[in-house]
């Protein structure tokens, strides 16, 4: 049987204890969201693909996940990093350029390598979902994609492989409005990628991405159900990508401002705020969190801009296990030019 769970608003709120290291990890990815697009206006980082608007739904599903669970994120995915304890100068280093994919540890901190191949974290998630049960363990992996990938091939594969296989795999949309320029309704034939859900025999839950309890909600009943079931859950939050596309987009050429304000007009940092007061948080522990986010993102700056750059020829050695002919030639012709220069 599947079922269609929608979470709108919140069900359950978080106890004060909960809700201080919930708001405490929103105002550091607000911080970072905001400062990393200063820091690429400024030359000190090439590019970013910023999830400012989008702090709650990524929290929200790092915060639920389990010890033994993985993460198989997209290129936007610094709140889910946060969220997960990963190392942030070693996530930064993708956008600094000097490692494709990140330099944390993947195994340990339960945070895939970064994947700008568009869908492409949706395969890789049930492949490595499948072998975990059939190991005999339990966990669950979570498939991060957005609604512009939805209608790319590679999620209907990877949905049907999970479905029929009994792969368990949280699928979790963020559906923030945007594939770059094109906008949700060009891109989801029926408005909702969790619509698609019982076509595949999959349960879904719909959450107001903008509500960190809701998104924690829907989040902890779909890894509880994947976890239980042994098959694939198909999450979807409704949020709104805030900022552009990448730092190399410029959203005024296909919105307006006048509707970035009316489609992004509930913010999430807004709405976590309230919720922590409303746990019992203080005003005042709020506001030391607000302090302690920026002297963190300060920190996160100084130790992104100064990061140690890797040997150069480690991308000739991280292809595959025995390196190809090809590759031998290319990393001496490589070797060659670098010592002439
Ligand atoms: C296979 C593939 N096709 C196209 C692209 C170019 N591309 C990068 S991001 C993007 C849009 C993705 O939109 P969505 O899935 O909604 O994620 P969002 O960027 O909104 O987080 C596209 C088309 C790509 N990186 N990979
Ligand atoms: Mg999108």
């Amino acid at each position: 049987m599947t079922s269609m769970t929608v979470v709108t608003p919140s069900t359950q709120h978080l106890d004060r204890e909960s809700a201080l290291e919930v708001l405490g990890l929103i105002l550091k990815s607000r911080a970072l969201e905001e400062g990393a697009i200063r820091w690429q206006r400024q030359g000190l980082i090439p590019g970013y693909a910023p999830c400012l608007g989008q702090e709650a739904a990524q929290i929200g599903i790092g915060w639920s996940m389990g010890p033994q669970d993985r993460a198989f994120p997209t290129y936007r995915e610094a709140g889910v990093a946060l969220a997960l304890g990963v190392d942030m100068p070693a996530y930064m280093a993708t956008h600094q350029g000097l490692w494709h994919g990140g330099l944390y540890d993947s195994g340990r901190t339960r945070l895939a390598p970064f994947q700008a191949v568009v869908a492409g974290s949706c395969l890789h998630a049930v492949g490595w979902a499948l072998g975990q049960r059939m190991n005999g363990e339990d966990s669950v992996a979570v498939a991060f994609l957005g609604d512009g990938a939805s209608s790319q091939g590679d999620v209907h594969e990877a949905m049907n492989f999970a479905a029929t296989m009994g792969a368990p795999v949280v699928f979790y949309v963020q559906n923030n409005g945007w594939a770059i320029s094109t906008p949700t309704a060009k891109q989801v034939a029926g408005g909702f990628v969790s619509e698609r859900a019982a076509g595949y025999g999959m349960s879904a839950y719909r959450a107001d991405g903008n509500d960190v309890e809701a998104v924690i909600t829907a989040s902890r009943a779909a890894l509880d159900e994947a976890r239980e079931s042994q098959r694939p859950v198909v999450v979807e939050v409704m949020t709104y990508r805030r900022g552009p596309h990448s730092t190399s987009d410029d959203p005024g050429r296909y919105r307006s401002l006048q509707q970035e304000y009316e489609q992004g007009a509930v913010d999430p940092v807004d709405v976590a705020t309230q919720q922590a007061l409303a746990a019992g948080v203080e005003q005042a522990e709020a506001d030391r969190l607000a302090e302690e986010a920026r002297a963190w993102v300060e920190d996160l700056r100084e130790k992104t801009v100064n990061a140690p750059h890797r040997p150069g020829d480690e991308i000739f050695d991280f292809v595959f296990q025995e390196p190809t002919e090809t590759l031998t030639a290319q990393k001496a012709a490589w070797q060659e030019e670098t010592d002439r220069d």
